[in-house]
C-alpha cells in the first residue's frame, strides 16, 4: 500500500482527539478532495492525509477497492467507519464534528439562509466539472493560459487510454473484481468520448457560466451592511466552498479570464474570490503540497518517523549505489 501520509495539525484538536483520528484518502489535485479537505480546514478539525497516485492507478488497486468500490477519492475514515464521496464526507463532519468552537458550515435546517445555502451547494456541484476540466486539457483553443505545465497537461491527456488499458488488464487478472473494473472502463469510455465533442465540452462550459450568472446576480446585492457577505449569509458556509473550489479549478484549466480575470464579465465575482483567497482554509487548502515538505519536521508518531527516515534511507542508499556504478564504469 503505497502513498505518502502527512499530519495536518490544528488549533482545535480536542474534537477529535479520542484516538480515532481522522484519515482522508486523498490526492491533492483531486477537484473532490479539495472540498473536504477545505472543510476540515473552515472546521479547524485535525487529520492525516494518505495520498492516493490517481495517475498511476493506485486507486484500482485490490486494498483500496475495499475501501470504496467506486475507486474514487475522496474517503474518510474515523475509527471503524468509511465515508466515501464529498457531499457525504462533508456532511459528516457537519453533523459530528460542529460542537463547542468548531464552526457550523451549514446553517440550523429551520434557518431562512438555509435552503439558499442548499440550493446554491446544489447548483455548483451539478457543474459537469470533470467534462470542463479535460475539454479544456484537450482543446486548449477553447480555454486561456492554463495554470499546468506542458508535462503536467501532457499526463492528463495520456490518462485515458493509460487507464484504459490498465482496467483491461485488470479486469483479466481479477476475476473477483472483474465487474467492477468493467464498470470503471466503461465510464471512462463514455467521458472520453463527451470529452472529445467539442460541442459537449461547449454545452458544459454554458453550465458553468449559468451557475456563475446566478452567483453574480447574489453578490451584486451584497451592499451596505451586507458588504462583508459570503455567497449566502454573513457566514462563509459550504456553499463558499463549493464555489471557491470551483473558481480555483476555473483558474487551474485558463477559463478565469473568460468570467471574471481579464474579461470582468463578473466583477462581483472577482472580487468576492480575491477577498475569499485571503483565508486561512484557502491558503492552507491549496497548499497542501508544500506542507508535506514542512511536515516531515512535525511527525508525531513513532510509525510515520520511521516511514520518512526510512524513505530519505532509501533514496541515499539508491543515490550511493547510482554514484558507484558511475564511477564504477568511467
Ligand atoms: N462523487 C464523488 C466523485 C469523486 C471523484 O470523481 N474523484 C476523482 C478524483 S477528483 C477520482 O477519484 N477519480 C479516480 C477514478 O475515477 O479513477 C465525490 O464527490 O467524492
Amino acid at each position: 500500500m503505497a502513498g505518502l501520509q502527512t499530519t495536518v495539525s490544528s488549533d482545535v484538536k480536542k474534537s477529535n482527539e479520542n484516538g480515532n483520528g481522522l484519515i482522508l484518502y486523498q490526492n491533492y489535485q483531486s477537484y473532490f478532495c479539495l472540498k473536504v479537505v477545505f472543510a476540515l480546514h473552515e472546521k479547524k478539525l485535525k487529520f492525516k492525509s494518505q495520498i492516493i497516485d490517481l495517475y498511476r492507478g493506485e486507486q484500482y488497486e485490490q486494498w483500496f477497492l475495499k475501501i470504496n468500490p467506486k475507486c474514487e477519492v475522496p474517503v474518510l475514515k474515523d475509527g471503524v467507519k468509511i465515508i466515501p464521496d464529498s457531499r457525504r464526507i462533508i456532511d459528516y463532519i457537519e453533523d459530528n464534528f460542529s460542537n463547542g468552537n468548531v464552526p457550523r458550515l451549514i446553517p440550523d435546517k429551520g434557518s431562512p439562509e438555509y435552503q439558499h445555502v442548499m440550493r446554491m451547494r446544489d447548483l455548483l456541484d451539478n457543474v459537469p466539472i470533470k467534462l470542463v476540466t479535460y475539454g479544456c486539457i484537450f482543446h486548449p483553443r477553447i480555454s486561456g493560459v492554463m495554470k499546468l505545465t506542458p508535462q503536467e497537461i501532457k499526463i492528463r491527456q495520456g490518462m485515458f487510454i493509460a487507464h484504459e488499458n490498465l482496467l483491461t488488464d485488470l479486469s483479466e487478472k481479477n476475476e473477483e473484481y472483474k465487474d467492477q473494473y468493467l464498470v470503471k472502463r466503461s465510464n471512462l469510455k463514455k467521458l472520453s468520448c463527451l470529452v472529445m465533442d467539442m460541442s459537449e465540452v461547449s454545452k458544459a462550459i454554458l453550465d458553468v457560466d449559468y451557475a456563475l450568472e446566478e452567483v453574480e446576480k447574489i453578490l451584486i446585492t451584497h451592499d451596505g451592511d451586507k458588504k462583508k457577505w459570503w455567497l449566502c449569509c454573513d457566514k462563509f458556509t459550504i456553499a463558499d466552498i463549493s464555489l471557491c473550489v470551483l473558481l480555483t479549478r476555473l483558474q487551474m484549466i485558463g477559463l478565469a479570464d473568460k468570467f471574471f480575470n481579464k474579461e470582468k464579465k463578473y466583477p462581483h465575482l472577482q472580487e468576492y474570490f480575491k477577498r475569499a483567497q485571503q483565508r486561512d482554509s484557502y491558503k492552507k487548502t491549496m497548499n497542501q503540497g508544500e506542507t508535506i515538505l514542512r511536515s516531515f519536521s512535525s511527525l508525531d508518531t513513532k510509525e510515520q518517523v520511521f516511514v520518512a527516515v526510512g524513505s530519505v534511507a532509501i533514496i541515499a542508499i539508491a543515490a550511493g549505489i547510482a554514484t558507484f556504478l558511475i564511477h564504477r564504469n568511467k
